[in-house]
């Protein structure tokens, strides 16, 4: 298998494309089809093996979709797509989502255009020609007037700097770098690091077949039954019937799922509405909390405690230890950290094999060869989980690290904040696109269809360019300046940027810890839409400059 560290091949001449897309997971894909629709040119690059991304990565036992779910978690540019493809859960699995998007790459034939087991390890803007070049581990050397970044706001996995990690001579994976063969956890004394949604998918399956497992838990969380359940051929049919309706429903939604959202405040209603409001979405599970209860739960303290005690409540109801109970409760707001929707986690606690270490009282002090050292005693273990999560949403650009007018690399330009204009350009760096980067709705929004609205606006401006004989376009650094103040105050209204979590970057040792997302859902994109009404409002052109290497192939 491709490694994204691996010294790369001598390179030959370049290869002349429209455009070259960095990534084939979700966003990839579908920018290769909207490209190759527009009549141009295409080369993908991705270091895994087949496509997929994040969901070819995450194949740890219990891994699923943890949000709002099928049938809405998919593409919607092809009517076909969704009357041949049956879901057949509300949550899916990985392998099941990780078949369909085999089944988009068959649909569409998109394979032909991507390079599997290829790292980008250059990328570099030529003022001259206008156009970007990339290298990759395999020599590869192409050159493009576009570069769309698609290399996902969940894909740099974080791997923790804990003393002794490294000499710890047992099994050791990561969730988002699953190995491809079947795990064994039989017999095995299992130590999990990380309780945030894979932790949180994985301890109870694991606990089904580990001899032991013990939770290493930071931070303890808020998680809500998934509510998992078959998808029945009635609820496929009609979903089919009424797509249209429901595409319609998910553009307009904040979200980009077909849901009503609740216009009430917790606050004007009496605590046994509260009450039997909450006790309804959670037998119902799902992601109902977020999406169908009080609209403030997110933004006022009270409203927010209101359903924080709730789940505080839930947790010292199922878990029977009132000791585990009590390292189990969290207490940062709720739904400040991601949402987690979990099936069986605290019960998991009232199992023989489980044990709960909570790491702010007793702090790992090191990892040896075959145990876990906590303050407070010696752990051994045949196998570490790192369920550690990602240096997410900025984290892979900064891994790509591409380089933009005079050599000035994103590094460099991301030093203190993730300079961005509408979550997708950079000044700096003409002609270049992020889907789902930082200053987007990204991972707030219905992620298929986001990065199906973010690469439709993105082929338009590649066509304004084109059709007024303009060589390159970037934002002005006053755009992303004001773009990041709307940012900002969308999240200050909230109580989102009050709690460390990855979404404030604050998992990550020495990142800018703020809240990047763009918390305007469906607004974001009328506001991509006006930008693009107004000529572009925001950003300066180049004429092409002509020549040979500007010229379209
Ligand atoms: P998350 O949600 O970032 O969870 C990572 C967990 O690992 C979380 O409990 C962290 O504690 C913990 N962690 C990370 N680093 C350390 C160190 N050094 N020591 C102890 N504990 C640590 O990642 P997931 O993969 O679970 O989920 C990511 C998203 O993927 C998910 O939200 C879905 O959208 C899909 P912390 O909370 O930071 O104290």
């Amino acid at each position: 298998m491709a490694n994204e560290n691996q010294a790369p091949r001598k390179s030959g001449p370049a290869e002349h494309y429209d455009v070259v897309v960095i990534g084939a997971g979700v966003s990839g894909m579908y920018a290769l089809h909207h490209l190759r629709e527009m009549g141009l040119s295409v080369r993908v690059y991705d270091g895994a093996s087949d496509v997929g991304g994040t969901w070819w990565y995450n194949r740890y036992p219990g891994a699923r979709v943890d949000g709002p779910g099928s049938p809405f978690y998919c593409y919607t540019f092809s009517d076909e797509l969704m009357k041949e493809w049956d879901w057949t859960e509300t949550q899916s699995d990985q392998s099941t989502v990780l078949a369909y998007l085999e089944f988009v790459a068959d649909r569409f034939d998109l394979r032909r255009d991507i390079r599997f087991e290829t790292w980008v390890q250059d990328a570099r803007y030529d003022e001259a020609t206008q156009r970007w070049t990339v290298e990759t581990s395999t020599g590869d050397r192409a050159s493009a007037q576009f570069l769309i970044c698609a290399v996902g706001a969940l894909s740099t996995a974080n791997l923790p700097d804990i003393p002794g990690i490294n000499e710890f001579a047992g099994e050791c994976y990561h969730t988002a770098r699953w190995p491809h063969e079947p795990v064994s956890f039989e017999g095995k004394r299992v130590a999990v690091l990380g309780t945030g949604s894979s932790g949180i998918q994985a301890i109870p399956e694991i606990a089904k077949e580990a001899a032991h497992v013990t939770v290493l838990q930071r931070t303890p969380q808020y998680a809500f039954p998934a509510g998992n359940r078959p998808l029945t051929p009635e609820e496929m049919r009609e979903a089919r019937q009424n797509f249209e309706a429901l595409r319609e429903k998910m553009l307009a939604h904040p979200s980009g799922f077909p849901v009503d959202t609740q216009m009430h405040s917790a606050l004007e209603a009496t605590p046994e509405e509260r009450e039997a409001l909450y006790q309804k979405l959670w037998q119902r599970g799902g992601f109902g909390f977020f999406l169908e209860s009080y609209y403030d739960i997110a933004i006022n303290e009270e409203a927010n405690r209101s359903l924080a005690d709730f789940v505080r409540g839930k947790i010292r109801e199922i878990v029977h230890d009132p000791e585990t109970a009590e390292k189990l409760m969290p207490d940062h707001f709720v739904m400040t950290k991601r949402p987690i929707l979990e099936n069986g986690y605290f019960e998991a606690y009232n199992r023989d094999n489980v044990t709960l270490i909570d790491l702010r009282e007793d702090p790992i002090e090191r990892f040896t060869p075959s145990s876990v050292r906590t303050r407070t005693g010696d752990h051994p273990i045949d196998m570490l989980v790192l369920a550690t999560g990602f240096d997410a949403i900025s984290g892979s650009m900064l891994r790509l690290d591409p380089r933009g007018r005079g050599g000035v690399s994103l590094k460099e330009r991301w030093q203190d904040r993730f300079h961005n204009y509408l979550g997708l350009t950079i000044a700096g760096f003409p002609n270049l696109f992020m889907i789902h980067g930082p200053g987007s709705p990204g991972v707030f929004y219905n992620m298929p269809l986001g990065a199906e609205r973010q690469m439709d606006w993105v082929g338009h401006f590649m066509r304004h360019l084109r059709e007024r004989g303009l060589g390159a376009g970037e934002p002005t650094e006053a755009s992303e300046e004001a773009w990041a103040a709307e940012v900002s105050a969308l999240a200050n209204a909230t109580l989102f940027p009050r709690t460390d979590s990855w979404w404030t970057g604050a998992n990550i040792p020495g990142k800018p810890r703020y809240f990047s997302a763009y918390l305007g859902g469906s607004i974001y994109y009328q506001r991509l839409a006006e930008v693009a009404a107004k000529d572009y409002e925001g950003f300066v052109f180049e004429p092409a400059h002509g020549g040979e290497d500007a010229k379209a192939p």
